[in-house]
């Protein structure tokens, strides 16, 4: 391990372009439950079978039931030295992007600056009306949210399965992926398009792909070179 960390530190010291794709598991030393780690079910409930318009159509108020739980879970957790890595190397490394799965903030209360949060936010807030977009952090929201504007019902501000990703920040991240001369993919099982395959997007495009896990994901093969532990511990020594 010891080499290959030397190998990606090197790199990272030359690159003048980099980017990170982090998912979940680079808030698991923070305290926030992954998606499919043994906190990933919610009352017996899969986040596939949630996170969807269907789910929210049917029944908004269980939906919303879920979201301000997962709104208290994740209020009390701290940034963690995987996070606070990532905030050095864009400060250290000319351009530099960070592409980002999770809807918990962290990575931006950890002083990171030039995010593409792919999937949304969970502090935001949407119209179903009118499509006005608040910043919203209350986790006792009374339910039924409504717009301030319209009274039309709102939902959490985050892309659900089904629903397409924004057009501008896929662009931007495609942009990054394309001229970034190194990648780092943080904590993500790479199941959940078109994320999981932003790594294979970056090492058709030439870069150096190293991937961050505590197990091996189907990205593994792909990758130039795979460092297996915690992103708190190996993030910290790439600096
Ligand atoms: C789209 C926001 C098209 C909501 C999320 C087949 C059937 C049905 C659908 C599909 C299909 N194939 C593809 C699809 C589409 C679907 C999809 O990919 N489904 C999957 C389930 C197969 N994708 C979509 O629907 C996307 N949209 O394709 O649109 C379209 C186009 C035009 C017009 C209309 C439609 C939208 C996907 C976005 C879904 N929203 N989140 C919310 O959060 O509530 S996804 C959600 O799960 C997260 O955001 C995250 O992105 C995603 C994956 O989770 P991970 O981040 O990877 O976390 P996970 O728990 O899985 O893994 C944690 C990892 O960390 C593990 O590997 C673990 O080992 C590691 N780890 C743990 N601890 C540590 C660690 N690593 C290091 N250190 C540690 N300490
Ligand atoms: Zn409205």
């Amino acid at each position: 391990m010891d080499k290959l960390i030397t190998e990606v530190k090197d790199r990272l010291q030359r690159a003048k372009c980099a980017a990170a794709l982090t998912g979940a598991g680079i808030s698991a030393e923070s305290g926030v439950p992954t998606f499919r780690g043994q906190e990933g079910l919610w009352k017996n409930f899969r986040p596939e079978d949630l996170a969807t318009p269907e789910a929210f159509a049917r029944d908004p108020k269980l939906v919303w039931e879920w979201y301000l739980w997962r709104r208290g879970r994740i209020a009390p957790c701290a940034p963690n030295p995987a996070h606070h890595a990532l905030v050095t190397l864009e400060q250290r490394i000319p351009d530099f992007t960070l592409i980002t799965q999770n809807v918990d903030g962290l990575h931006r209360r950890a002083g990171s600056r030039n995010i593409l949060h792919l999937h949304g936010t969970i502090w935001e807030v949407r119209c179903t009306g009118c499509g006005r977009v608040e910043e919203n952090r209350d986790p006792d929201l009374a339910y039924p949210p409504l717009c301030s504007g319209c009274k039309k019902l709102l939902r959490p501000n985050v892309v659900w399965f089904g629903e397409a990703l924004d057009p501008a920040i896929l662009a931007r991240a495609e942009e990054a992926l394309n001229k970034c001369e190194v990648l780092l993919v943080v904590g993500t099982s790479a199941v959940v398009q078109p994320a999981a395959s932003m790594a294979l997007w970056a090492k058709r495009a030439g870069a150096y792909v190293v991937e961050i896990n505590l197990e091996p994901t189907p990205l593994s093969r792909a990758v130039d070179s795979s460092l297996q532990g915690k992103a708190g511990e190996i993030l910290p020594r790439l600096l």
